[in-house]
């Protein structure tokens, strides 16, 4: 597995890889002088973080030393919903080339931006995590994460553009269609949310399609969490490879981190992202090797400098060295969460969201319940709503009207299809303590 950093496992020659396995000093300055520029500029053009910034008494020049990045205020996903829309952008609209959006705490979302650099860069750490992985520029890819608001679709698509593959920009859905493509196509590539990957083995195996018939060879999946068990029934079932590649929207979307091929954790892309873990209740940075919240730092973004992004998400940053050579760091590949958000089919969903849908069609505070399931492969969404007395009606219709004014009101905020499901008042369990609102019944693979 040795390799050098001039070259990849077959020898061929990529000037970007040479960024991951740059001598860990050099990575250390290029890190740094990015961090006080990037401050920089988030002091002078962002008015939250400046405010945040003379709070704490501090400034720009207090920045000298990498470990000083602790100083800087926290910022999290409240921020974004706050300043909505554009609230945390540090350059004019008119040097904004791209928006990008994902799911706030409730109906509003949160707003992203890229100026053409922050592109540039975007495509850049995709790029690197496909030739980590193992793809290449006469690879023949089937992008089916969503094209849109979300960020996976363009975001990975501009990176396989990057590297030259050839694309096919078939976004989720239609999932007989899907393979279909992926037959004719002569696909050799997948990626997508690692969920439909699953939907489509099982669809094509009521087709009667092997996938040990079809040339893929690999798939990069992401944007939700999958276990290890859940890798080993994808390789198994098709003979591909599976990838996993991280990111969140607030930073740039996928592409913060990506496994290699020694599939042993997730590389950041750390002069891009400056990597903390800190303990999510005393906020305090715990040492490489501990778990905590994954906290990242946008070294080069533009139009929207992040600081200390709290995640939310759950994970260690490794001690040990990849066997890959690279000198980025690794995380452990994520698992949990600190807060109620909960995806389904690739989508993020807050609790809160629901609750905001069904107020907004009802105006009554119904008491609810959020059953998460599996069937065939395909994760379900179900919401139990009590309903009051003074709505119960006798009539079939009446209830049907309850029904769908409920159900367009929740899809209309998730973007995703859900099943309502009316009952008896007091049915629904009570609780003494918080209100367990979310059933997760899929099974733990
Ligand atoms: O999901 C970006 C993305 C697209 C990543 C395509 C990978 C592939 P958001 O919609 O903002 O962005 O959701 C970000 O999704 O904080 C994690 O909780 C979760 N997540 C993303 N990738 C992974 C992964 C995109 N590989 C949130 N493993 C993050 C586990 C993941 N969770």
């Amino acid at each position: 597995m040795k390799q050098t950093y001039w070259n990849d496992l077959n020898g061929n020659f990529f000037p970007e890889m040479a960024l991951d396995f740059m001598p860990a000093e050099k990575l250390r300055e290029v890190q740094l002088q990015r961090l006080q520029a990037i401050v920089k500029l988030a002091f002078d053009k962002v008015p939250l973080f400046r405010s945040r910034m003379d709070e704490k008494g501090l400034t720009p020049h207090d920045i000298k030393t990498l470990g000083d990045i602790r100083k800087l205020p926290f910022s999290m996903k409240k921020d974004l919903r706050d300043t909505y829309p554009y609230g945390l952008f540090a350059v004019d609209m008119k040097d904004v080339v791209r928006l990008h959006a994902s799911s706030g705490t409730t109906g509003k979302p949160i707003v992203v931006g890229y100026t053409q650099q922050d592109m540039d860069v975007w495509a850049e750490v995709i790029k690197r995590g496909l030739l980590a992985t193992g793809f290449r520029r006469n690879d023949i890819v089937q992008n089916c994460y969503g094209y849109g608001l979300f960020t996976g679709g363009l975001g990975v698509h501009g990176g396989l553009e990057a590297l030259g593959a050839t694309v096919i920009p078939i976004s989720g859905g239609n999932t007989e269609r899907q393979i279909m493509v992926m037959k004719d196509f002569e696909v050799t590539a997948i990626a997508g949310t690692p969920s439909y990957f699953v939907h489509i083995i099982d669809v094509a195996e009521k087709m009667g399609i092997d996938f040990k018939d079809l040339k893929i060879k690999r798939g990069l999946f992401g944007a939700e969490p999958w276990s290890d068990g859940m890798r080993q029934y994808i390789e198994e079932k098709t003979g591909i490879k599976a990838y996993d590649v991280y990111g969140l929207s607030e930073i740039i979307g996928p592409g913060v981190g990506c496994e290699c091929e020694c599939q042993n954790g997730i590389h950041i892309f750390e002069d891009h992202f400056y990597p903390e873990i800190i303990d999510p209740e005393t906020l305090e940075p715990l040492p490489d090797g501990e778990e905590g919240e994954l906290v990242i730092t946008t070294l080069s973004k533009q139009a929207m400098p992040t600081i200390r992004y709290r995640t939310r998400d759950l994970t260690t940053i490794e001690t040990t060295k990849c066997e890959c050579g690279r000198t980025i760091r690794r995380i452990r590949r994520i698992g949990r969460r600190t807060d109620d958000m909960f995806i389904i089919r690739g989508v993020n969903i807050f609790p809160s969201q629901i609750e905001t849908a069904l107020l907004r069609a009802e105006k009554a505070l119904p008491h609810y319940q959020i059953v998460l399931d599996n069937q065939g492969s395909m994760d379900t969404l179900e919401i139990k709503v009590e309903i009051s007395r003074d709505m119960v009606s006798d009539s079939i219709g009446a209830m049907e009207n309850i029904t769908k004014r409920l159900k367009h009101s929740v899809e209309q905020i998730l973007g995703v299809s859900v099943t309502i499901t009316l009952c008896e008042p007091g049915v629904i369990p009570r609780s003494e303590g918080k209100a367990k609102r979310v059933l997760d019944n899929r099974p733990k693979t």
